[in-house]
């Protein structure tokens, strides 16, 4: 591939995200406590916030990650904790897969998933945005499932996700140094390939002694918004 060719695909896959944040941005109203995802469409996202704050959008961020906090911080984002605001109005959040027809997703390639979750379940609406690469016909199709350990005894709990077919893989930095989510936690990326039954997997996950969290979400997000060549389309969740 061409250079000029890879750096098009890099551009128009940030427009589609942009398209995304830039949109999720209007659903913002006066007085609303609001969730700030972390990765890089989320991150689009607070830009969009921070332009509609400069302009005079008066609302309370509850940020996912320390990254994110402080980027809302530089932008003039007023923040607060889930102490002091335990419902959410509307969180705004990125996705590494979204499953068509169910919206279930996987999230956590950026390592935040303890957070986002908790966020998310504090929410009213929990809005995902992102770009259609990210949309699959069953989740596991390309994004390992990231589980979020305690460092104490990582290794046994890595066995035992290993029996569940998960193929675990320790999350480390490019340096090799191992990364540390901002809960103190390890990570371990498992590939399980195309997941038959997220419930399922989900119940494994929920059950395992030394599972922080997981990268699955199941039944939460409230609508998706996936951002494209040709602008943005509003994914449905269809009838069981
Ligand atoms: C952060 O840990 C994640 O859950 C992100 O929301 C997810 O990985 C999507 O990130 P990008 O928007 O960077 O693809």
């Amino acid at each position: 591939m061409s250079i000029a060719m890879a750096s098009n695909d890099v551009s128009s896959v940030n427009r589609s995200k942009e398209a995304a944040a830039d949109f999720s941005a209007t659903l913002l109203e006066n007085e609303m406590v609001v969730g700030l995802g972390s990765g890089t469409t989320a991150a689009l996202a607070v830009a969009a916030i921070g332009r509609r704050v400069q302009q005079g959008l008066k609302i309370i961020g509850i940020p996912t990650s320390e990254q994110t906090a402080e980027q809302a911080r530089g932008l003039g984002i007023p923040l607060s904790t889930l102490g002091d605001h335990p419902q959410i109005d509307i969180a705004i959040d990125g996705a590494d897969e979204v499953e068509n027809g169910t919206l279930n997703l996987i999230k956590g390639g950026g390592g935040n998933l303890l957070r986002e979750k908790i966020v998310a379940v504090a929410s009213l609406r929990f809005v995902i945005i992102a770009d259609d690469r990210k949309v699959v016909d069953q989740l596991g199709t390309h994004a390992a499932v990231p589980v979020e350990v305690a460092q104490f005894g990582w290794q046994t709990t890595a066995i035992r996700l290993k029996k569940m077919g998960g193929n675990p893989t320790l999350r480390l930095h490019s340096d090799g140094t191992i990364f540390v989510t901002d809960g103190g936690n390890y990570i371990l990326d498992c590939v399980y390939g195309p997941i038959q039954s997220p419930k399922e997997l989900q119940r494994q996950l929920d059950s395992t002694v030394g599972v922080m969290e997981h990268g699955l979400f199941i039944g939460m997000a409230s609508q998706v918004i996936i951002g494209g060549p040709d602008g943005i389309k509003l994914l449905q969740r269809k009838p069981t």
